[in-house]
């Protein structure tokens, strides 16, 4: 699971980059792109280990890619700066809003650097598509309707319309997905502004925060964190919640595992299945499963303590099929 961070050059993305992920920017490294792993603060994983006093506790990540900036009147120079992103699940778009441009107009500029990219992406599919089913062959049939889908995507674009916008079909959704369109994919458009900047009109952003303060605040002892933040008058921190939204955008789920040995966190897109999820932990333990135990994260914290667990008897017997919820706390049942 990887979320791009993307935006014009100089909007501030290796310094969010380094806020999330704690990872230091490698020069060296802009131009292919760089990738850290953010930690996924969930008060959920905090319960269970003060429930099972675990030797280890490990939270779910998520990994940002920091991405070459995309520069003024560039277009196909850009188009191969953002190919960098055609994997990542979601894109983090990182808007200047401390040096007096118009965040605005910045956003809506590089929603057609994206178009322009996936314009190339698509036009090139359907000449060799269409060169393709003039022979005979054998899955002539399945690149037909496929030929449908992309001209119907291109249509979509040369109208300026997103990949998201159009509404497909589950079936249509996945070979969609292949060509990593970056119009297809979430976005969530953060805004770096100095603290108590309101967003302008037209611009609607998931979060607003100081990114240069923020990353000068987060080296700081927890003590004297808190005292600049009261000097600044900074009243929250967006570090987790950024992390949060990247992590939601992409359309995952968290379940955990429990024990003694290691509370731990796993993602799991939204729909899976149990042996599926299984199939996270280890290969094994799918392919013995069993059946698993499942307990909603709610019901134990309502229950509180793990005996009153066991008295209220909240945990279910599920099988391969079961589709594993948002906080579902398993233990896994295999016969390898
Ligand atoms: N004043 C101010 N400057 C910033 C802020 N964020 C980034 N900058 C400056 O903008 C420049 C580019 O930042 P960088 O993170 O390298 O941008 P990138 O090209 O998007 O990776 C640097 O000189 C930063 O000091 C901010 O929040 N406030
Ligand atoms: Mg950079």
């Amino acid at each position: 699971m990887q979320v791009g961070i993307v935006g014009f050059a100089g909007s501030g993305k290796s310094i969010l980059f380094e806020l999330l992920t704690g990872a230091r920017p490698d020069p060296s490294r802009t131009h292919s792109g760089q990738v850290g792993v953010a930690v996924l603060h969930d008060p959920r994983l905090d319960f269970l280990a003060e429930l099972h006093h675990p030797r280890k506790i490990t939270p779910a990540t998520v990994e940002f890619l920091d991405t070459p900036g995309l520069l003024q009147n560039a277009q196909s120079e850009n188009a191969q700066r953002l190919g960098l992103i055609r994997e990542g699940d979601a894109l983090l778009i990182l808007l200047n809003g401390f040096s007096g441009g118009d965040p605005v107009s910045e956003l809506n500029r590089f929603g057609e650097e994206m178009l322009f990219a996936d314009l190339l992406v698509i036009t090139n599919r359907v000449e060799r598509l269409e060169a393709s089913v003039k022979k005979p062959r054998p899955d002539r049939e399945q690149q037909l309707k496929e030929l449908e889908l992309v001209k119907r995507a291109l249509a979509a674009l040369e109208s300026g319309a997103t990949i998201a916008s159009l509404e497909l079909t589950a079936d249509e959704k996945k070979p969609m997905r292949s060509f990593g369109l970056l119009t297809d994919k979430p976005r969530v458009v953060v805004l770096n502004a100095p603290q108590g900047t309101e967003p302008p009109a037209g611009l609607n952003p998931a979060a607003v925060l100081d990114v240069k303060l923020e990353l000068e605040l987060a080296g700081l002892e927890p003590g004297e964190r808190a005292a600049f933040m009261a000097d600044l008058g900074v009243t929250e921190l967006h570090r987790d919640h950024i992390i949060r939204l990247a992590y939601d955008a992409v359309g995952m789920i968290t379940f955990f595992t429990a024990g003694e040995p290691e509370v731990r966190g796993w993602n799991l897109e939204r729909g899976a299945t149990a042996v599926e999820a299984a199939g996270k932990i280890h290969t094994d333990l799918a392919k013995g499963f069993v059946r698993a135990e499942v307990a909603a994260f709610d019901e134990i914290k309502a229950a509180g303590t793990l005996k009153e667990i066991k008295a209220r008897k909240i945990e279910r017997l599920e099988g391969k099929n079961y589709i594993v919820k948002d906080g579902d706390v398993v233990y896994f049942r295999s016969a390898v």
